[in-house]
């Protein structure tokens, strides 16, 4: 097989883990805390997970653990989104197994969780592991986004289950991957079955995490990637002085990728979704707001600049987010009806007078390409696809529509020329940083030590994560201490809350500070590429997000 010289050399890297965990196998004993409550609906939620609420966090220490040289089989499934360093997961978990007793087996559930459901298997040997160490990609194995959620489906991942004699799933995803995590420990739990489910805390979104769970894996690398596009747009930019650069970024409704972006490579303006709900900007405001930079610069006889867009800006934005839900439940009610219809002239025509006269007149005013991304197929949710509206388009046209009106009143006298990015995919893939294929090399192992010390519910988790990788500190955290009831589907369902943007956290606060200066000065940082090999500030070092979460 043809690889590259960086992927060969990657497969020589040793990750570092935790202290705890980098000796014998058999000094590795579980300390617990105290016992857990969910993050709120405490009672609704005790309810539901009758047989695993409750359970005290783990931390790993030296010690001796009688349970850990068992032979073990284990089934292992990547769910939803790609994020870099899922293959090093795999391996510390398979690392960890093998160490402990080579008789130990691992299957991967090929495609996501509907590997489970219908027994679709293949057993992970050293060979083929070693083909993905430090790799991206989630190829390993395959991912899915299917979600287990009826009877049937979890009567089908108890067959396999039992079909397979699984000691433990271990489930890699992100918030609700790891809800179907806890749901699937609680059924295996109530049907008698001795079969354990772990977590472990993926998305490039960063929106999974708390108290215990600093960072999900992949943002660190997923940010470095973007980072380092934007940097070489900036420096572009400053050289050849003559566009805009509106770029967006993934991160499906947490603005936690763009904030990150913006501290590593200081462009003139970043817009944060979080604040833009929180003070009810509208559409003007925010267009209001990039063309304030705009006018500034061009002061300065600087016409051009970088404009970070966080992927979820739309559904954050008072009146978009009314439309789209009024979009959501007018199609929904009348599915077939609408499906039927095939051309955008007939669908405004069906929507008007369903729609209020608000959102239909806002539908209205977009450009046709991008009002046709609103009325796109749903996902399987029933959802509009954000990722796919061109919200970094429609900006630039109302930005361009602003700027001539405010030249006719002699309010601007700059050029305006724009380009358009988005960058998500691109990053999803790559090499896992140093600090990824660490991270997730001992959420592996950690997640390995779990399931020896038999317990479910649990997701896998690596702390301190700011010290060097030998001083982190692994456990386990109980899934349903991160729950709470939120409305989906017309009835409240347990869900792991998702972690937004906290306008008064540091690294928003930090952020605010500095914005008024990065919108009218060229105050460009360049990030470059990540690097694998050389100084440990260079190849190590975590992302300032979480650098300054632990100030
Ligand atoms: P996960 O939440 O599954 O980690 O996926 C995150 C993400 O990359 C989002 O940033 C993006 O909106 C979405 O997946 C895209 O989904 P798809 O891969 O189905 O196009």
């Amino acid at each position: 097989m043809d690889i590259s010289a960086l992927q060969k050399a990657r497969y020589a890297y040793v990750p570092k883990l935790p202290a705890t965990l980098a000796g014998s196998v058999d000094e590795i004993s579980v300390e617990f805390g105290s016992p857990t409550e969910a993050v709120s609906d405490k009672e609704e939620i005790r309810e539901i997970f009758k047989n695993t609420y409750g359970k005290p966090t783990a931390i790993f220490k030296k010690g001796k653990n009688d349970k850990i040289r068992r032979e073990l089989k284990v089934g292992v499934i990547l769910s939803g989104g790609q994020a870099p360093g899922g293959h090093n997961v795999i391996a510390g978990l398979f690392d960890g197994l093998k160490k402990a007793n080579p008789a130990s087996t691992l299957f991967g559930f090929q495609g996501g969780p509907s590997g489970l459901i219908d027994n679709k298997t293949v057993t992970l040997t050293k060979e083929r592991i070693d083909e993905y160490r430090n790799t991206g990609g989630f190829d390993i194995i395959g991912s899915g986004r299917t979600k287990i959620e009826t009877p049937q489906q979890f009567e089908s991942s108890l067959k396999t289950a039992k079909a397979l004699g699984l000691d433990a799933v271990v489930v890699i995803g992100g918030d609700d991957s790891n809800t179907n995590a806890a749901l699937l420990a609680e059924y295996f739990v109530a049907n008698g079955s001795n079969t354990q489910v772990i977590g472990c805390p993926k998305t490039i979104d960063g929106d999974l995490k708390n108290e215990h769970i600093e960072t999900s894996f992949g943002f660190d690398t997923a940010c470095k990637t973007y980072s380092e596009l934007i940097g070489n747009l900036c420096r572009d930019t400053n050289s050849a002085k003559k566009y805009w650069h509106f770029v967006k970024l993934m991160g499906r409704a947490a603005s936690h990728i763009a904030l990150e972006c913006a501290f590593q490579t200081q462009p003139n303006v970043c817009l944060i979704s979080e604040e833009i709900e929180a003070k009810h900007y509208s559409l003007d405001n925010i267009v209001d707001q990039v063309c304030a930079s705009i006018v500034k610069r061009a002061g300065n006889s600087e016409n051009f600049g970088v404009v970070l867009i966080p992927e979820g800006l739309v559904e954050f934005i008072p009146e978009i987010k009314k439309l789209i839900n009024e979009l959501n439940d007018t199609i929904a009610d009348e599915e077939d009806k609408f499906t039927s219809l095939h051309n955008f002239t007939d669908q405004m025509q069906w929507l008007s007078g369903r729609l209020t006269d608000v959102s239909y007149a806002l539908l209205k005013m977009f450009p046709q390409e991008i009002a046709q991304q609103f009325l796109m197929d749903r996902d399987p949710h029933g959802n509009v696809q954000v990722s796919r509206i061109e919200t970094e388009k429609l900006l630039v046209g109302m930005v361009e529509k602003k700027l001539n009106i405010m030249k006719e009143r002699g309010q601007y006298s700059g050029k305006f020329a724009s380009l358009t990015h988005f960058f998500g995919y691109e990053g999803r893939c790559a090499f896992p940083s140093n600090f990824d294929s660490d991270y997730c090399y001992s959420l592996g192992y950690s997640a390995f030590v779990l399931i020896a010390s038999g317990l479910t519910g649990y997701l896998s988790s690596v702390k301190n994560l700011t010290a060097p990788a030998g001083k982190w500190i692994a456990g386990g955290v109980p899934l349903t201490m991160m729950m709470n009831l939120e409305q989906r589907h017309g009835s409240k369902k347990p869900v792991i809350k998702k972690a937004l943007v906290l306008l008064d956290g540091k690294p928003f606060k930090t952020f605010e500070a500095k914005r008024a200066e990065w919108a009218e000065k060229t105050s460009y940082l360049f990030p470059g590429a990540i690097q694998y090999f050389g100084p440990t500030e260079v190849c190590d070092a975590p992302t300032v997000t979480l650098k300054l979460e632990h100030e």
